[in-house]
């Protein structure tokens, strides 16, 4: 590494490092992506910040599920084949339950969801 490329890196280093973190989280790298399948959503859990807005790509593995999260205005239907995005922001903080929606099977309702929502 040349004396100049180690100059310019730690430049760049620098610009990253004066980012405000709220500009940070609200870019794309706020997609979680979620499976649902007989009898489970994985992951199970998410933790995310308070006002971030999330956006969470739902994948069914096998049968047709839904994800409702109803304290946070979600309800998703999604099936195999056919990827479904939904976005919310959690305005306060606390624990969200969520479940899938849609009879899948005997397992159904254990098909259980968490939101953590840290404060901000
Ligand atoms: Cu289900």
């Amino acid at each position: 590494m040349t004396r100049k490329s180690i100059l310019t890196a730690l430049v760049v280093l620098g610009i990253l490092a004066q980012t405000p973190s709220a500009f940070r989280a609200q870019d794309t790298s706020g997609t979680i992506e979620v499976h649902a399948r007989r009898f489970k959503f994985v992951p199970a859990e998410i933790t995310v910040k308070q006002g971030e807005t999330v956006k969470l790509h739902l994948v069914s593995d096998d049968v047709p599920h839904s994800l409702v999260i109803k304290d946070l205005g979600v309800n998703q239907e999604v099936s195999k084949g056919h990827p479904a995005d939904v976005t919310f922001t959690a305005t306060s903080a606390g624990d969200f339950k969520g479940k899938c929606g849609r009879f899948c099977g005997s397992g159904h309702g254990s098909m259980a969801f968490m939101v953590h929502v840290k404060p901000g």
